[in-house]
């Protein structure tokens, strides 16, 4: 089982897209690690924790939005892109991708649009409009090769403020006897990784 909350060696990564909802616009550009968040290029000048945008923490992921004037030099729109590498199978795998998304952030704004991409296929987009609301859940058997990706994007709607979001998700091994883990190893293919505190 490969785990969100355990970044790094499982295969997570952290990037985003520069035109919301489009894979083909996917980049690392700028992302770097404080030890604490994966932090994207654009600095914010108000008051947050981290200032920097997007960002990604073990468990949760934030966009950023040119539609809030002034508050991003740039200006940049940023949807914060937690992508799966599966080049640690050695061949076609069945799997089961399940996880929960939640917008924790419940200062306002308009809330954010999760969407799940498999392999360049859209699974899921859900427009959330309920801060705080319960835990949303997915769950999707799927084969995945070495190659395969997947990306979970929260695009930021129109603004970006208070779109903190919650995304857990979890990859496993479909099995019909005892589970087992799927082997893991340290994967750096697509983008900069980072190992977060359990
Ligand atoms: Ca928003």
């Amino acid at each position: 089982m490969l785990t969100a909350g355990t970044e790094g060696a499982n295969g997570f990564s952290y990037c985003y897209y520069t035109t919301f909802g489009s894979l083909a616009t996917f980049t690392t550009s700028g992302m770097t690690f404080d030890g604490t968040y994966w932090l994207g290029p654009f600095q914010w000048a108000g008051p947050s924790i981290p200032d920097k945008f997007p960002f990604f923490d073990a468990h949760t992921q934030h966009p950023v939005s040119i539609s809030n004037p002034g508050s991003i030099p740039g200006p940049a729109n940023a949807s914060a892109v937690r992508r799966y590498t599966a080049s640690e199978l050695a061949g076609p795998t069945s799997v089961t991708i399940a996880g929960t998304y939640q917008d924790v952030d419940t200062g306002g704004g308009d809330s954010v649009i999760f969407r799940i991409f498999i392999d360049g296929v859209l699974k899921l987009a859900d427009g959330l409009a309920d801060d705080g609301g319960a835990p949303k859940s997915f769950s999707f058997n799927v084969t995945l090769l070495p190659t395969s990706i997947v990306d979970f994007e929260v695009d930021p709607k129109n603004g970006f403020l208070f779109d903190r979001t919650l995304v857990t998700t979890t990859v496993s091994r479909k099995l019909f006897r005892s589970p087992s883990r799927v082997r893991r190893s340290y994967s750096s293919q697509h983008c900069k990784l980072a190992r977060f505190p359990n």
